[in-house]
């Protein structure tokens, strides 16, 4: 390309539009009813927002919670969208839906919001909202313990849908021993709280079958900031002796989500846990010690970024991804999209949205989208300034790197 303003130009054009997986999020396929979160209630109701709406709130936490979902969501439309502006990233994302999905964000008016809404059926609507926001394929968090979520994977419906894939979520194993075992031996499987030979069998059993039911692309846990490795503590002994030969043996990776505190602030519920920094040796340790496994981690602490990027030139089989949770924001993607491109070129995945309402694929990946443009049209210009000509069969590749094919081909199934 020979213009530097056409050259932005495709760049931005190609970021804003080329099909794109979403590698983690909270959303489900049609098939798990009532557990695909949709609608303008519970788009108000996002956690993200309930947090900023109690900043301006004497409300008692336990009211609120009394409330329906519908009044919480006038309550909150009320605080944050007319008593003050909706500046934030998770407000303006809201008006960014109602845009894009064609409604008038000038009237205010939210039951006419909720009544554009009463109109769509479910799956059209996810069929539309995956098409303005450009996503092709979208990972679920699964469960099986979950009672709603169970039926779902064991009737065979979970599989249906070629756009969605499964992820099993182990968080409960790893930080919450006694009530997993509560929930395996209920599912039938001979566990015990203290360690034993046939206690390990049985975990690798669950895991095992839960992976080829679901057919689960990589076993997912997030993990507080104090998480170390190798450490004398029931962590270890889980990973190193049950997920890990289960991994192995099944040929997927293992995803770590490392620096939450839950539960800071207990009244939020949901909306009540914090961020904290992490140890990224712990990480180091487990990329030495297991160099034919692959982890895909983030982490959730601003001043573990740069850390963890280094750490990924390092080891090759580490793929970090995402800016999660309070970091997905402008100012913050934009910082680290910028290093990770300086440090690793495009072998990372630069985002996943962490949508929790389906409608919310609109507004983070037209935000990251714009930001990831930006940063790579710096990068090419700065290049055709020196000299070097990208065409735009390149740039498609390397957006589609970026956007898909780091992540499928690193678990292996490209
Ligand atoms: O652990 C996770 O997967 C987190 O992303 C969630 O627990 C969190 O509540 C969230 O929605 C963040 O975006
Ligand atoms: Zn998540």
């Amino acid at each position: 390309m020979e213009d530097l303003k056409l050259l932005r130009q495709t760049v931005e054009r190609l970021a804003g539009e080329m099909p794109v997986t979403d590698m983690h999020t909270h959303l489900y396929a049609p098939e798990f009813g009532k557990l695909l979160l949709w609608g303008v209630d519970e788009l108000l109701i996002y956690h993200y927002l309930i947090s900023e709406s109690f900043r301006w709130s004497d409300q008692e936490y336990d009211d609120f919670w009394s409330m329906s979902k519908k009044e919480q969501a006038d309550l909150i439309w009320k605080t944050l969208f007319i008593d003050h502006s909706p500046v934030s990233e998770a407000t303006r994302g809201f008006i960014t839906i109602l845009r894009r999905l064609g409604l008038d964000v000038s009237s205010r008016n939210l039951d006419d919001y909720r009544k554009a809404f009463e109109t769509r059926t479910v799956k059209e609507h996810v069929d539309t909202v995956m098409q303005i926001a450009g996503v092709q394929k979208i990972v679920m968090t699964n469960d099986p313990f979950d009672e709603l979520e169970r039926p779902v994977w064991m009737s065979g419906e979970g599989k249906k849908d070629p756009r969605f894939y499964a992820a099993l979520r182990v968080d409960a194993l790893l930080n919450n021993w006694p009530f997993a075992v509560k929930e395996l031996q209920k599912l039938g499987y001979a566990v015990e709280e203290t360690w034993s030979e046939g206690t390990k069998d049985e975990v690798r059993r669950f895991l095992k079958e839960w992976i080829v039911r679901m057919d689960a692309l990589y076993l997912a846990v997030s993990m507080p900031g104090d998480f170390t490795y190798p450490a004398e503590h029931h962590r270890s002994v889980m990973i190193d002796e049950v997920m890990i030969p289960v991994c192995q043996e099944q040929g997927i990776p293992f995803a770590l989500m490392i620096g939450v505190r839950r539960n800071a602030n207990p009244s939020l519920r949901l909306a009540g846990d914090m961020s904290m920094s992490s140890d990224v040796s712990a990480v180091e340790a487990l990329c030495r010690r297991y160099p034919e496994q692959k982890f895909i981690v983030t982490m959730l602490a601003r001043g573990n970024q740069h850390e963890l990027a280094v750490l990924a030139r390092k080891f090759r089989n580490l793929m970090i991804f995402g800016c999660w949770w309070f970091l997905n924001i402008d100012s913050i993607v934009e910082e680290m999209t910028r290093f990770r491109v300086e440090l690793l070129g495009t072998s990372m995945i630069p985002i996943h949205s962490d949508c929790r309402v389906f409608e919310q694929l609109i507004y983070k990946w037209e935000y990251s989208r714009a930001i990831i443009g930006r940063v790579l049209a710096d990068k090419y210009e700065k290049l055709h300034l020196s000299g070097w000509r990208v065409t735009e069969e390149e740039i498609r590749r390397d957006l589609d790197d970026m956007y898909n094919r780091n992540f499928w081909r690193f678990i292996g199934r490209e």
